[in-house]
């Protein structure tokens, strides 16, 4: 029942959100960096880890700069050095990366000096969009001027910029990367909610608590993504998302959610989340993800 722990997710998540409001982290600089959406914000997963050439004398590991930044000075293993040129790829999992008024994205860089990166995001980890560098004092990044008003990322890509070659920890040292502009992230399972090549909506239960968990929340909107497997043709699986999205998107209607809160998309089989060589992955690829975007109060 992977719905169960998407229902776990809200349950713990929503109310935490609603009584805690967002969190101030120290961004290593003596200065402090306000999230939303507390330590959700923060990158889940490694993808890639190339590192840089000279290496760092001591590397301390890509997965050091996950979750929320924890590194307080000294000589301490809590964030990964690029190396020169290095490449890091990361991804966001129960949280995703949006647009708000004002700075969207935070580099949390380590060291007396900040060591530039070129900065990128993605939806789907291949197609990426450039979105600034890091530096000159500044680790923050507005991605509004390169994306489509709602566009929501799961990816981040830094890129040392070969800026210094000497020195032990050749690079730029990464303690965390998180997403101010963030929002919750849970993924329907189509099996509970629709029947096979349909768009009408069998099972609403699990829905109605979704609802109520939103209503609960202030200042919200709402991204409805519709996806199929590879199954059937491109044209006909994007069809069928489109008509799942909206049939949401009608269900939320139904339900007081205002129209200008919500935006349904359809991504058809152009996003996949696993392999669909096989029918596991093939299930885990239809689905609904549903993004609650929480704007600044
Ligand atoms: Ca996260
Ligand atoms: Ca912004
Ligand atoms: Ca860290």
């Amino acid at each position: 029942m992977k719905n169960s722990i998407i229902f776990l997710l809200l349950l713990t998540i929503v109310p935490y959100v609603r009584a805690q409001g967002g969190k101030t982290y120290p961004d290593g600089k003596g200065g402090e960096v306000y999230f939303p959406l507390g330590d959700v914000s923060f990158a889940d997963e490694v993808v890639s880890f190339k590192v840089g050439d000279p290496a760092p004398v001591d590397g301390y590991g890509p997965e050091k700069s996950l979750h929320i930044p924890d590194y307080t000075g000294g000589f301490q293993e809590k964030y990964t050095t690029l190396g020169y040129g290095g490449e890091l790829i990361v991804k966001f999992n129960d949280n995703t990366l949006a647009d708000i008024e004002g700075p969207d994205l935070y580099i949390f860089e380590i060291g007396p000096a900040v060591e530039p990166v070129d900065v990128y995001i993605s939806k789907d980890g291949k197609n990426w969009i450039a979105v600034g560098r890091t530096g000159g004092g500044f680790s923050e990044v507005d991605i509004s001027e390169f994306i489509q008003k709602n566009d929501v990322f799961r990816y981040v890509k830094v890129v040392d910029i070969k800026d210094k070659k000497s020195g032990k920890w050749p690079g730029a040292d990464i303690d965390a990367i998180g997403a101010i502009g963030s929002g919750l992230n849970f993924k329907l399972n189509d099996a509970f909610l629709f029947d096979t090549g349909k768009a009408v909506l069998k099972d609403t239960k699990e829905l109605i608590q979704v609802v109520e968990k939103i209503k609960s929340l202030e200042n919200y909107s709402i991204v409805i993504e519709g996806h199929t497997d590879n199954v059937g043709t491109t044209e006909s699986n994007q069809l069928l998302s489109e008509k799942r999205a909206g049939a949401i998107k009608s269900f939320f209607l139904d339900h007081g959610i205002e129209e200008q809160a919500i935006t349904a998309r359809a991504y058809g089989e152009l996003q996949p989340i696993a392999n669909n060589n096989t029918e596991e992955g093939k299930a885990q690829n239809r689905r609904v993800e549903i993004v609650v975007l929480l704007n600044r109060q």
